[in-house]
């Protein structure tokens, strides 16, 4: 991409997946990121089904979505990007040093400690569904994903978001939430189905998430 187009971030996603992960997929949160500061982005569009583009594996060694870049830093990881985005402004990561340390501590948590359990069930649902070896290893899955989400609601209590205000440690705990909304599971956790549904509901949410969706429709599809 030529560095004059970069005046907007640009990054990457798919321009299409599977319907039961539509709304899933990781630049999510980078668009969710980007509308609550109202700044513009570009998306550059991958296809899923096909090997990555010459080069790709430079800017995300993976070869996964999201990767990002502003003109100043390419980055991959969307624990590392939000943190950047957060560093840039207050309203994604609170300045007053233990709310920041509070935020980005749950941002690790988000992403270390919670979000490989759900996955887990993710991938036993949605990738490996009907496999008798999926359906035996679900329920010990289950047990310990839930034991997270016992001491994720403990530790939430009755505040509103993790850090005491919204950050950029909501933004990947309730879209690490929302993998788990083909399943019931949450309804044994009502603050955290609550926490989850005020994130969903802030109108930043919302148009990211409708972005996201109007992309798969496009015609380009
Ligand atoms: N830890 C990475 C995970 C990124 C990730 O899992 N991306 C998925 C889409 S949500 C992907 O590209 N998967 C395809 C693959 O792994 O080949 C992050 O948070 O950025």
């Amino acid at each position: 991409m030529p560095r004059s187009e970069t005046a907007r971030p640009v990054f990457t996603a798919y321009a299409d997946v599977p319907p039961p992960v539509r709304g899933q997929v990781r630049d999510l949160r980078l668009r969710w990121a980007h509308e609550e500061l109202g700044r513009d982005y570009r998306v550059e569009e991958l296809d899923v089904y096909h090997p990555r583009p010459d080069g790709y594996l430079e800017w995300q060694p993976f070869g996964q979505v999201p990767a990002f870049d502003d003109g100043e830093q390419r980055l991959f990881e969307t624990g590392a990007i939000l943190l950047y985005l957060g560093e840039q402004d207050p309203r994604l990561l609170p300045p007053e040093p233990k709310a920041r340390w509070q935020a980005i501590t749950w941002l690790f948590a988000a992403l270390n400690s919670v979000e490989p359990f759900v996955a887990q069930i993710g991938a036993l649902d949605f990738f490996h569904a009907g496999k008798p070896w999926a359906a035996q290893a679900r329920p010990s899955a289950l047990r310990l994903l839930e034991a997270r989400l016992a001491s994720t609601e403990a530790a939430l209590g009755d505040k509103d978001w993790l850090a005491g205000q919204f950050s950029i440690a909501d933004i990947v705990m309730v879209t690490v939430l929302r993998i788990l909304d083909h399943t019931q599971i949450l309804d044994s956790y009502p603050k955290l189905a609550a926490y989850k549904a005020r994130g969903e509901s802030r109108p930043a949410f919302r148009h990211a998430l409708a972005e996201q969706l109007e992309s798969y429709a496009s015609p380009a599809n």
